[in-house]
């Protein structure tokens, strides 16, 4: 899926090459904690990499909007490791937060996508996504791209601290590698999908929801609605949903939630069911075969069975191809939106 910054990352049947990136693997390795900053959809790849190095690689993370980062006077020592995450590989805020936690002795590792961008330059290694040149502004294989090489560098890591078992790791490292091919499944949808965009494209508000590592996918899904089409969304874990935005459901609100069969998916049926309890539209992603959500929910938009460490590459999938539907209906320039800059420089 690309080469670090000297060097190729790749994947086969049974193991991880991170490429370049074994430079700094024993700092990684032995980090007491991972600070990772972004901003934007970067930002919510970030997220979900939390979820899978704490999960699997049992380092604690700190996930920072870049350009808060900056401002405020953070703690960083000699042992952290910042990844910083950006496209563009420019982002003016998350250059600094580099600058800042360089001078303070942190390793810093890049994930970006275009070669030879000011961000890779200021890093001690890294990786470039080779997600090809976005034409639109608004990230989207970005994203994949960079939770590719997020779980990929979990999983890597999990197995260097021990905290992946042999049997673990080659089982998940077979789930990525079954990822395009579902990829391509979801994507024989795309008609059906385009029918709940025509559904739902005079929305004026929307719901994301999703809870654990599929948290980050509703922000996602989120940003991706309102930055092409200008409808508001917000994105939510589905647990928080009960402190406030609830009240918000009413018969005009349509609620995507994230529901794939993971050890939260009793918790996200009963969300569902509050949702409908308030005469809200629930637009569920679930995993293949669902009948328990089929029967609650307005429309279910079905994703191949996957481990729940791969759902965020599956299930960001709908969510994007619906937010390009209502932005296209709606009249919207989806590969250039208003007030919108590919790179945010200053
Ligand atoms: C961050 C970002 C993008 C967003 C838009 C503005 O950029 O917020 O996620 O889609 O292009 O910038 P980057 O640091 O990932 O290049």
């Amino acid at each position: 899926i690309g080469d670090t910054f000297r060097g190729r990352i790749s994947i086969d049947k049974t193991k991880i090459f991170l490429g370049g990136i074994i430079d700094v693997m024993p700092k990684l390795t032995q980090a007491k904690r991972i600070i990772i900053v972004a901003c934007g959809t970067s930002w919510h790849a970030a997220m979900v990499g939390e979820y899978l190095f704490e999960e699997y690689a049992r380092i604690p993370v700190e996930v920072e909007y870049a350009s808060e980062f900056r401002y405020r006077n953070p703690v960083i020592n000699a042992d952290d490791v910042l990844i910083a995450i950006s496209q563009s590989g420019e982002t003016a805020d998350t250059l600094a937060a580099i600058k800042m936690a360089k001078k303070q002795g942190a390793t810093i590792v890049g994930i970006c996508n275009v070669v030879g961008s000011s961000i890779p330059r200021e890093t001690h290694a890294g990786v470039y996504t080779h997600a090809g040149p976005e034409i639109g502004v608004a990230s989207t294989k970005a994203f994949t791209s960079q939770v590719t090489v997020l779980t990929m560098m979990a999983f890597m890591l999990g197995r260097k601290r021990g905290s992946l078992y042999d049997e673990l790791y080659k089982q998940l490292i077979q789930e990525l590698t079954l990822v395009p091919e579902k990829i391509k499944h979801i994507l024989r949808s795309e008609q059906y999908i385009k029918d709940i965009a025509e559904t739902y494209k005079d929305a004026s508000n929307s719901l994301y929801l999703g809870r654990g590592v599929l948290f980050p996918v509703a922000l996602e899904g989120a940003l991706k609605l309102k930055e092409i089409s200008y409808i508001h969304a917000e994105g939510y874990p589905a647990a928080e949903m009960k402190h406030g935005p609830i009240a918000l459901i009413d018969e005009n609100m349509p609620v995507f939630v994230l529901a794939t069969k993971d050890k939260s998916y009793e918790k996200i049926v009963s969300n569902i069911q509050e949702v409908k309890a308030r005469n809200g539209k629930v637009i569920a992603v679930v995993t293949e075969g669902d009948q328990t959500i089929k029967k609650l929910a307005d429309h279910v938009i079905e994703v191949p069975d996957c481990h729940e460490s791969v759902a965020p590459l599956l299930t960001v999938i709908p969510l994007q191809i619906v937010s390009y539907y209502i932005a296209v209906m709606r009249g919207c320039n989806v590969d250039q939106p208003r007030n919108l800059a590919k790179s945010v420089t200053v």
